[in-house]
């Protein structure tokens, strides 16, 4: 078999387009609306000529695809790498790479430590927070929208809600991208990430184990939960290491884009001070139009067709999810950040049996400091221009100076 960038290299199939864009390039990320409309209007699949796979970022394909865990498994890897053919870098995780039925007992003891229930328990000490950081950031006026607020806060409250003893923000960040950009190919991103390597690993696995867990935390849960399972004795500490791969990079992601998108569009900042009833809606309206996670693969389990095209066994699908959540088939000017629109059906925490397991506790974060900056904070300026950082999965910015004014 002819294998490439470890997935199988596919032909063009019939009556698909093959394209020389790299989706994976700093071009892309600095002009994604560009990508995500030239990808839809190309047909519901694309073929990547530089990577001999497809690509979708139409919201039905990309919505099939994503969803149907029989046909596009996840068990061979979410990345462009299928862990049947290569070994992957870390031991698979126990929820993101692999399939029902493992998946849905796995994911069972994830979906208890993470319940509403113990989440809204959570809430007054993310308000809290969120308040203190806000207050302090508005004595400085001038900020950056990252460094000083969208790293700061997750990496504050995640370790402590989580029950976290042993781990510093740069370990936690560094960890993130090497997990999200091990998703693309060997490009220089990927490199750059895996070149933290052993000391950041090492860090991270102490940090699973239970020793390190403190019993007030979330984690200790998964640890309580999973101890009748004794035939699987590192269950416990795998799960919390979905947590530290899954919990920081995202949420760090999804509020700077969310700050973006309010320095932007101030209009819109000042009809959600208005009416504080819509800031849960202009923190799902960031998710939709900035997809964080930009796009996750799929691997066909066996020869198989969608929307006309015919994919054959072992087939890597790069499915777009920030074009599928900006398809004007579905969304009204797409591009717009509208904080009144519905914005239910959007796919940037996934679909299917893999959706976010971790989204309640990521939007009661985002929806605390959203909160907080629509009761404390009067005009949100963007300052100079905004800097956007290459990563293989993620969508997020590297630097974003803005003036908070009272
Ligand atoms: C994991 C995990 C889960 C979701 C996302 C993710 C790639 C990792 O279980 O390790 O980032």
């Amino acid at each position: 078999m002819n294998l490439f960038q470890g997935h199988k290299a596919i032909a063009v199939p019939q009556n698909v387009i093959a394209w020389d864009i790299d989706p994976y390039s700093k071009e892309v990320l600095l002009n994604p609306e560009t990508f995500f409309s030239a990808l839809r209007e190309k047909g519901p699949f694309v073929y990547l000529n530089k990577y001999k796979m497809l690509a979708c970022g139409r919201y039905k394909e990309t919505k099939e695809v994503f969803s149907d865990h029989k046909r596009f498994v996840s068990s061979r890897g979410v990345g462009i790498q299928d862990f049947k053919l290569e070994k992957p870098w870390r031991p698979p995780s126990l929820v993101l790479e692999v399939d029902p039925p493992e998946h849905t007992k796995n994911r069972r003891f994830l979906t208890r430590a993470l319940s509403p229930n113990k989440i809204s328990q959570l809430k007054d000490f993310f308000k809290d927070c969120a308040d203190k950081l806000i207050s302090e950031l508005l004595e400085k006026k001038k900020i950056d929208g990252i460094s000083d607020l969208a790293e700061i806060f997750p990496t504050r409250v995640f370790p402590e809600a989580v029950g976290l003893k042993k781990i510093d923000k740069e370990t936690l960040l560094g960890y993130g991208a090497m997990v999200f950009n091990a998703l693309g190919p060997d490009n220089q991103f990927r490199k750059d990430a895996m070149a933290k390597g052993l000391p950041v690993l090492e860090k991270i696995n102490k940090q699973c184990l239970e020793e390190n867990i403190d019993t007030k935390g979330l984690a200790k849960e998964i640890y309580r939960s999973t101890a009748e399972n004794l035939e699987e004795d590192q269950l416990a500490g795998m799960l919390v290491r979905s947590l530290l791969s899954a919990g920081i990079d995202t949420t760090v992601s999804a509020i700077g884009n969310l700050l973006w998108c309010l320095a932007e569009n101030p209009e819109q900042f000042q009809l959600v001070k208005n009416d504080t009833s819509l800031v849960g809606n202009a923190v799902e309206e960031s998710l939709r139009l900035t997809s964080p996670v930009k796009a996750f693969c799929r691997t066909s389990a066996a020869d198989t067709e969608v929307s006309g095209v015919t994919i054959e066994e072992g087939t890597k699908i790069l499915c777009v999810l920030g074009s599928a959540n900006t398809d004007p088939e579905v969304w009204e000017t797409p591009y717009k950040y509208d904080v009144t629109r519905r914005t239910i059906g959007h796919l940037a925490l996934g679909v299917g049996v893999h959706n976010c397991v971790g989204q309640t506790l990521a939007r009661a974060e985002i929806t605390a400091l959203a909160s907080s900056l629509t009761e404390l904070v009067k005009v949100i300026k963007p300052g100079d221009k905004a800097i956007w950082k290459p990563n293989n999965a993620m969508r997020s910015l590297e630097s974003l100076p803005i003036i908070l004014e009272t």
